[in-house]
């Protein structure tokens, strides 16, 4: 990336020009392409201009508490787009925003702002900062490098930006916690992030379905190749026995690896038109290279795939055997 300020002083050039924008994150979006979609749309209101957020459905409910989300058009795309500017957040290529095609080719400028690792320069501006531990991050940069006019975010916005930041890194954990993350966090705590209530909505809150299917999830657990590899595997009468569906299972699949030796952990989940499933490695392995071998990917730790031309055992099956071959060879 070119000098990181010259570059957020390009997006401050394409904010001051633009009249008519959109502003996007990608499909169903997460915490950071969410609460960077409402702060940056807050902003851009603030500045007087027109402002069409967008967010492709759906919405998950731990983050309807975000300020400003009634603004969202959830799934609504204007039918004849004329924006002049479209900024989108989050996404490694145009497409990662759905179907934007329309309003991609209207725009007279489009902005990218994005910090995945691998990532398209596709728009007219790019900032692409894959050392930045959020989308989140950069945008409090870029309020930082709105130079005389010293703006900085409101109190809402600081929550949309900090639910960005404690997602992203996994509530600070994750190896993309570094020091400036931390500075970021700090100041948007200083700014009147509400983290109280974020911390309460998105990781003291589950609902009795939930924890009924984690127990199910856990009862269930299986150790397999000397205790390196665990296996949970949910089919769908495990779901219909509790009203439940295969959303339902969020940090399921984390559970295993807190077990001293585990070093893979996946949850397989039977669904009515395919058999999806979670991975995650304590580190020594790279589970987005076992995910690829079944066409999906990720990230070394965290990875996932769906299949939907096999019986739930041909997965299970399959899946062990790549494990296995992974597992040997640790060390
Ligand atoms: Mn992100």
């Amino acid at each position: 990336m070119e000098n990181r300020t010259e570059s957020l002083q390009k997006i401050w050039q394409a904010l001051h020009l633009g009249k008519k924008f959109f502003v996007a994150g990608h499909l169903n979006p997460d915490g950071d392409s969410l609460g960077c979609t409402l702060a940056v749309t807050s902003l851009l209101e603030r500045l007087g201009k027109t402002v069409y957020a967008y967010a492709a459905p759906a919405i998950g409910a731990d983050l309807k508490f975000l300020p400003g989300l009634s603004k969202v058009h959830v799934g609504e795309i204007p039918p004849a787009p004329d924006f002049d500017t479209v900024i989108l957040l989050e996404c490694s290529d145009r497409q990662r925003g759905g179907n934007l095609e329309a309003v991609l080719a209207s725009a007279k400028t489009l902005v990218n702002i994005d910090h995945h690792l691998v990532s398209d320069a596709y728009g007219h501006v790019n900032h692409i900062d894959s050392g930045a531990s959020s989308t989140a991050e950069i945008i409090f940069q870029l309020f930082e490098a709105s130079g005389e006019e010293g703006l900085l975010p409101t109190p809402d916005e600081a929550t949309c930006l900090y639910t960005g930041l404690v997602t992203d890194t996994g509530r600070f954990v994750h190896s993309n916690t570094t020091a400036e993350a931390l500075r970021v966090a700090s100041a948007l705590v200083a700014l009147g992030a509400d983290i109280q209530q974020i911390n309460q909505v998105i990781y003291f809150t589950k609902s009795y379905i939930e924890l009924k299917l984690l127990g199910r999830a856990l009862e269930k657990m299986e150790m397999r190749f000397d205790n390196k590899y665990s296996q949970i595997i949910l089919t769908k009468r495990d779901f219909e026995t509790f009203g439940a569906t295969p959303a339902q299972t969020q940090g399921i699949v984390s559970q295993p690896t807190m077990i001293p030796g585990v070093e893979i952990s996946a949850l397989i989940k039977e669904e009515t038109d395919k058999v999806s499933v979670n991975l995650r490695s304590r580190g020594s392995a790279d589970v987005s290279r076992i995910a690829q071998q079944f066409g999906g990917g990720g990230h070394a730790r965290a990875a996932g795939f769906k299949a939907t031309n096999k019986t739930l055992s041909e997965v299970t099956d399959e899946l062990a055997e790549a494990v296995q071959h992974v597992v040997k060879q640790l060390p």
